[in-house]
């Protein structure tokens, strides 16, 4: 294991007891769901917080499709925490009173292992291609608009790592989030990533913006929102965004969640600003103030999900 992974980062092992434990000491509003295996045979994990199951109002945080993102697995775990620590205070207690949260921080546990065992920078999982290459690219694979670009950030070559896969949810890790996905209707979805500050909406596969034009103003305002909270904390800038514009893909997480769905869906790419700030490799000291500073901005996302009425 790297200094880093013994300085607070999780592992697949130490998340799992985290979680399991955060189910334990809170039995009444918490409960662990295993939501389907990754390709090597581990459990995926999704965290339900709530006072009750099938509530009409229910929101997801997803980490880790990508497997060297370790700051995208704390994130979304430090937010299943905090609402827990505060489930008995005001606002955190009527949001889980009325509706549902859902954590998966870790998508995509065979890469994040393989990441801090063998190679730290990998992306994929873990998936045996046909030619001998390893990994899909979780995060190109989900079935809306699937495979229609075929370039370098989103490719039909297995080796590359963007590989789409041989077709849309070829990969158990995005079936279980397919699955979960559709099963719950969530009211909106926020995948975390890093790096580059970024609060992405859709859509990722095209440079048109979204058609509906009441959608595209509400999750403008929601990333406009969202950027004045991340930079009142420390003052770092995360720009708003539409996805395209940081390059192009097709199937990714939020394409599928607004394309299928029409939820109000973000990508977030998480600190640091850039690769001269070490790019994928985010000190462990550093866990802390990121999760301060996307506080505020998961809360303000939760909070307009769940208070949310309902749109004709
Ligand atoms: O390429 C990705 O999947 C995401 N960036 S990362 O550096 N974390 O790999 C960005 C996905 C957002 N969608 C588009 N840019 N189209
Ligand atoms: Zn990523």
């Amino acid at each position: 294991a790297t200094a880093e992974a013994a300085a607070g980062y999780h592992t697949v092992a130490t998340l799992e007891q985290d979680l399991r434990r955060l189910a334990e000491q809170h039995p009444e509003i918490a409960e662990l769901h295993q939501i389907g295996r990754s390709v090597e045979g581990r459990p995926l994990w999704a965290l339900r917080i709530g006072e009750r199951r099938g509530s009409d109002r229910k929101v997801a945080f997803l980490g880790c499709h990508h497997a060297r993102e370790w700051i995208s697995v704390e994130v979304p775990y430090l937010l299943a925490e905090h609402l827990l620590d505060n489930s008995s205070t005001e606002p955190v207690r009527s949001w889980l009173q009325q509706g549902e949260v859902w954590v998966a921080p870790m998508v995509n546990p065979d890469g994040h292992e393989h990441s801090r065992t063998v190679n730290r920078l990998w992306r994929k999982n873990r998936r045996r291609n046909p030619g001998g290459s390893i990994g899909v690219d979780p995060n190109r694979n989900y079935g809306y608009m699937w495979g229609v670009l075929d370039i370098s950030t989103s490719s039909h070559v297995p080796s590359d790592e963007t590989y789409v896969g041989p077709r849309a949810f070829s990969e158990p890790e995005v079936r279980a989030v397919r699955d979960l996905v559709t099963r719950e209707h969530f009211g909106g979805v926020l995948s975390y990533h890093s790096y580059s500050q970024l609060i992405l909406y859709p859509w990722g596969y095209t440079s048109q913006p979204i058609e509906d034009e009441d959608d595209l103003a509400e999750m403008r305002g929601l990333a406009d929102g969202m950027e004045g909270l991340i930079r009142g904390v420390h003052g770092r800038t995360y720009t708003a965004q539409q996805a395209s514009e940081l390059y192009p893909t097709a199937g990714d997480t939020t394409d599928w969640t607004y394309g299928e769905f029409g939820i109000p869906s973000f990508t977030i790419e998480l600190r640091p600003a850039s690769a001269l700030d070490g790019g994928f490799i985010l000190p462990a000291d550093q866990i802390e103030p990121c999760w301060e500073e996307n506080r505020p901005a998961a809360l303000e996302f939760l909070r307009h999900v769940l208070e949310r009425p309902e749109r004709v």
